[in-house]
This record gives C-alpha cells, sequence and structure tokens, in this order.
C-alpha cells in the first residue's frame, strides 16, 4: 500500500520531507509518497495524508480508503467538492491542542495584566502601577467547547479565571459555565453578556462563517474589569469579519483584538490590521503542527485501522467539522 503525502503550507513546520521521513520511520516497509512519485500507478494509493492539497487531486486514486488531514480544521479541505466520499479523519492530538492552549493562556494573560500599557509605558519611560485586579474577577468565554476550547477552559479556570463556553450542543464541562445554541437563557446573548475575553475556536462552516461580526460584539459585557471588551481570534479567519472588527475597535466597542488568522493569509501589506495599536497579530501559528507528533498520530490509526479496529476522529461532512 502506498500512503500518498500531499502538503501545501507556510512556514517551516509545513515542508514535505520532514513529514515524508517520519512517516517512513513509523510505518517500515510502507511506500510513502508525494504526488509526483507515483504518477502511472494510481492504483496503489490506499491513504493520504494532506494538508491544502491541489483541487481534484484526491480524484485520481480509485483504491483510496482514507483520507487524513494534517491539521484539527477541515474547512479547506471541505471545499473541495469533488472530494472522495471515503472517510475524513481530522487531528486530535495533545501536542497540537496543549500549543493552543499556550496561545490562548498567553493572549488572555496579556490582556489581563495589561501587558500593552506597559510596553506603551516603557517606551516613555513612564513608572506607573495601575491597580491590578485579580483572575477571578475576569470573564473569559470561549466560542466552542471542543478538544482544543476544553484544555484551554481547563487550564484557564485553574488559574481562577471565570470560564465559560459555547457549543452546538448541551454540553457539560465541570468547572466550566457551559451555554449552548443561538436562543434561551443558556444561548449565546446569555454567554455573550457574561464575556469580557471572547476567545475563538470554532470551526469555520456555513453555519459559523462570519460569526466574529458587529452585531455579536455588541452583545459582549460592558462592565468588566478590563474597560472594554476584547476578542482572540484562533480558530479561522474566515469567522471574522475584518472590517467589524476595525469599526469597533475605532468606536470603542472592543480594547482590543488578537488575531492569528485572517480572512486572507497570508494578511496583505495594504490591511488597515497590520497598523491598528489595539491589534495584535500572528501568523496562523497558534500552533505549529508538528510533523512528529502528528506522523505518530496518523501511522498509529493506519495500524489500528488494519487491525479492524474503527478510525478515530472522523468527520461529519453534514456538520462541516
Ligand atoms: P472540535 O470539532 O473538537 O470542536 C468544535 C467546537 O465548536 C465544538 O464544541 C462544537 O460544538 C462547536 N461548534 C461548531 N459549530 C458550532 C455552531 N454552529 N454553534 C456553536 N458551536 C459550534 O474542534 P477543535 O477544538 O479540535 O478545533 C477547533 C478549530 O480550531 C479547528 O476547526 C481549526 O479551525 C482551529 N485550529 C486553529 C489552529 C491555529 O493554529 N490557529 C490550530 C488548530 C486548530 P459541539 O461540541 O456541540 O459539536
Ligand atoms: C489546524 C491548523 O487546523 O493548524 O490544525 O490551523
Amino acid at each position: 500500500m502506498t500512503l500518498l503525502l500531499a502538503i501545501k503550507g507556510s512556514g517551516d513546520n509545513w515542508s514535505p520531507r520532514p513529514w515524508r521521513d517520519r512517516f517512513r520511520e513509523r510505518l517500515p516497509g510502507r511506500e510513502i509518497a508525494f504526488p509526483e512519485e507515483i504518477e502511472g500507478r494510481p492504483e496503489t494509493v490506499r491513504y493520504a495524508a494532506v494538508w491544502k492539497p491541489p483541487v481534484g487531486l484526491l480524484t485520481r486514486y480509485p483504491k483510496l480508503e482514507v483520507i487524513f488531514n494534517l491539521g484539527a480544521g477541515v474547512d479547506a479541505l471541505l471545499e473541495d467538492k469533488s472530494l472522495p466520499q471515503v472517510p475524513l479523519v481530522r487531528v486530535v492530538d495533545p501536542d497540537l491542542t496543549k500549543r493552543m492552549t499556550e496561545y490562548v493562556v498567553l493572549h488572555c494573560l496579556l490582556y489581563h495584566r495589561q501587558h500593552m500599557r506597559y510596553v506603551a509605558q516603557k517606551a516613555k519611560r513612564v513608572w506607573d502601577a495601575p491597580d491590578q485586579w485579580a483572575a477571578r474577577d475576569v470573564r473569559v468565554g470561549l466560542l466552542g467547547l471542543g478538544e482544543i476550547a476544553r484544555d484551554a477552559a481547563e487550564v484557564l479556570a485553574r488559574i481562577d479565571f471565570q470560564v465559560a463556553g459555547w457549543s452546538r450542543a448541551r454540553r457539560e464541562v465541570p468547572g466550566i459555565a457551559c451555554f449552548h445554541g443561538a436562543e434561551g437563557p443558556n444561548g449565546l446573548g446569555a454567554f455573550l453578556a457574561r464575556t469580557d475575553i471572547l476567545v475563538c475556536l470554532l470551526p469555520l462552516t456555513p453555519e459559523t462563517r462570519g460569526i466574529l461580526s458587529k452585531k455579536l460584539f455588541a452583545g459582549l459585557a460592558r462592565d468588566g474589569v478590563l474597560g472594554k471588551p476584547v476578542i482572540i481570534n484562533a480558530g479561522r479567519g474566515g469567522l471574522q469579519v475584518e472590517a467589524d472588527i476595525l469599526a469597533a475597535l475605532d468606536d470603542g466597542t472592543l480594547g482590543g483584538a488578537t488575531l492569528d488568522v485572517f480572512e486572507t493569509e497570508p494578511l496583505p501589506a495594504s490591511s488597515r490590521l497590520w497598523d491598528h495599536p489595539l491589534v495584535t497579530i500572528t501568523p496562523h501559528n497558534a500552533a505549529d503542527s508538528s510533523p512528529g507528533a502528528i506522523s505518530d498520530y496518523i501511522a498509529g490509526q493506519i495500524l489500528s485501522y488494519e487491525a479492524g479496529k474503527p478510525l478515530a476522529n472522523v468527520v461529519d461532512r453534514v456538520k462541516g467539522y
């Protein structure tokens, strides 16, 4: 059997060769090949491990049994309407989850501990010690209560933030106030009304596209110790309306925005987000996808599938995640 490897990504961690080397170590005796290496014998491909492959590529392999996405989010892959109707498995792995948790906790703490203020003070040689509230006075709200958000929520709660999460279906997570759905006393409105730091960890689907909008920002709490609510988006750029974020920062609806993902990536040099003093930008690397950890995870799934066990973390194509 051949495992096809098709990777197109920006950033050092998407360089294809380290991925191939690691898969070869973990699956000895199997062919691990890039598309150009198996031209003329497409029927050998049984599995594909992919990140943003060219549209239509996977239709070439008639014996393909499973597609493994090399990341957690499958939105880019599902845009390919010709994607073969075989199981699509996404990444759920402690390495990726913990990296995301680091990002979320770091940026919540930067807002909570007023870090930008000290950066500005240093530039002006100002020694000023403003009041510092406790974490228990700050309400963090996570949009999404999935694999990543639950881990981040647990760590945030451990350091005493008041943590809530919002999901599609009703969830129960110990120590976390759980909200779900659009309406009702436990719906989105109630969740936003108790949120000072909004962290978006949703997948991009037709239902969630553009959710970080003017309307949503207007629903956030305005009585918090931070003075104004702030947002952190590490989900996908398509979840945010960038013009609305800029307008909300300019009119004082939001006090800050930390963005790892953008409507267009890389973020164009012409974007006003680059210049905005209240915006923090990271280049879609809240969590690097580690070739080591993720190849191990996929190789493990292949071996267990071949031993007759069910695949884990198969995407529901109707829900889109
Ligand atoms: P999961 O599928 O485990 O969790 C998704 C969560 O979102 C679930 O709680 C789900 O609700 C909720 N959700 C989905 N649709 C809706 C909706 N319409 N209304 C309310 N809640 C909804 O995903 P992960 O936690 O593994 O990953 C989340 C996303 O993080 C990925 O899809 C990816 O886009 C992004 N990501 C970004 C990275 C980066 O470097 N910036 C790295 C890794 C991931 P329910 O529980 O009811 O199903
Ligand atoms: C992912 C990502 O979805 O890195 O895993 O964005």
